[in-house]
């Protein structure tokens, strides 16, 4: 007798809700991913400065990859023919990978979005490209990620109405082009992605524009391109109402620690973020006691760890007059600690807020962690 392994169907359960807040699972074909979750961002196949152990030891359950980055180099063809971005990389976990939407508007040189697609140079040889909703999906499928987000078209804070109206119509033609192209891929789910700006009326046009073509799971983007956290928080509350509550909702490229506790309060499942490992890299902690910036010289003499009760070594094991020393001197191995002590932060963070849900104490564990930030450790 042979034994036939089933591939697990992508889902969603929801096990529970503390007022507004969710507690779920998403299952996928590499395993399920605990929400709310926050996924370390590994734009080229890397998550900067981490071994994968290390992201895995903070308890991530899922880390992003990104289309734009990829296709560009080492190109998807290519990682399809070294087995896949999860055999390239050596991760067996979940990866979600961006439709590379808003990295063309963030990173390429030269653009030009069409009905049909958009048009851009490349960032590191000025090569032109063209991206498609189809070739996005395929090349989603090339890399073999186990969420894909259909192509979209971002736009920039402060916008007109005029301008929002017209990138959510597109991203909305485009979405269901996306859909088309990504077909059926037993294991795997297709993300569709909100759009709008600010405006409730484009909000609630294109979130239910998307309900009605179908997705596994829906995210908001366009949020978190400079209109500050209250408009954000605002964007977000007007779009959850007209979102399925049996599908996930990610939060796209968001945020601060109080972003994602606000986000989980109005009901937001999944995050992505460069700013626990960027801002690691230049010398920016985040604990449980808020924001330290360890360049600054009154660390200099400071022998107490970021948070001697942290089970991750490096919040607890090395002092902040090392983690100073090491991040004046410009030193690897000071990036690399303070983006593994930022994630591994963040990991318990969602850890924090999902027990909270479970145990029907989130909105004091609201309020006590931004006190705790507030407060600091002195
Ligand atoms: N669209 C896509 N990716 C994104 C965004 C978006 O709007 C954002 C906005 N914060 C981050 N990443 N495709």
């Amino acid at each position: 007798m042979t034994l036939q392994e089933k591939t697990p169907e992508f889902g969603f359960t929801l096990h529970g809700t503390d007022g507004t807040a969710r507690l779920g699972t998403v299952h996928t074909l590499h395993g399920d991913i605990r929400t709310p979750a926050f996924m370390p961002v590994g734009t080229v196949g890397t998550v900067k400065g981490l071994y994968l152990d290390q992201v895995e030891g903070t308890g991530a359950d899922i880390i992003l990859g990104n289309t734009y980055h990829l296709m560009l180099r080492p190109g998807a063809e290519e990682v399809a023919k070294l087995g896949g971005l999860h055999h390239f990389i050596g991760w067996k976990r979940p990866i979600l990978t961006d439709s590379g939407g808003f990295q063309i508007m963030s990173l390429s040189k030269i653009r030009k979005i069409t009905e049909q697609s958009a048009m851009f140079q490349s960032h590191i040889d000025g090569r032109k490209y063209e991206l498609s909703p189809e070739r996005a999906m395929e090349i989603q499928r090339l890399l073999g990620s186990d969420i894909q987000m259909q192509l979209d078209q971002c736009i920039q804070y402060p916008h007109t109405e005029k301008e929002a109206e017209k990138a959510m119509q597109l991203s909305l033609r485009w979405a269901e082009r996306s859909r088309k192209a990504f077909g059926r891929q037993p294991g795997r789910g297709n993300f569709g992605i909100v759009q709008g700006g600010i405006n409730p009326k484009l909000r609630k046009e294109s979130a239910e524009g998307l309900k009605s073509i179908g997705f596994e799971g829906y995210a908001i983007g366009g949020l978190a391109v400079g209109e500050g956290h209250e408009l954000m928080l605002q964007a977000i509350e007007h779009t959850i109402p007209h979102l399925p509550e049996d599908r996930p909702r990610y939060l796209m490229g968001v945020g601060t620690p109080e972003d994602i506790l606000e986000s989980v309060a109005r009901g937001i499942d999944m995050f992505d973020c460069v700013l626990p490992t960027r801002s690691g890299r230049h010398g920016q902690a985040f604990t449980r006691f808020g924001k330290i910036n360890l360049r600054n010289a009154k660390h200099a003499d400071d022998l107490r760890p970021l948070d001697p009760e942290h089970p991750c070594p490096a919040l607890s094991r090395y002092s902040r007059a090392y983690l100073h020393h090491l991040i004046r001197s410009g030193e690897l191995l000071g990036m690399m600690l303070l983006s593994w002590a930022n994630i591994a932060y963040y990991q318990s963070l969602m850890q924090g807020i999902r027990a909270a849900i479970s145990e029907g104490r989130f909105e004091d564990f609201r309020v006590a962690t931004k006190e705790q930030w507030k407060r600091g450790d002195i």
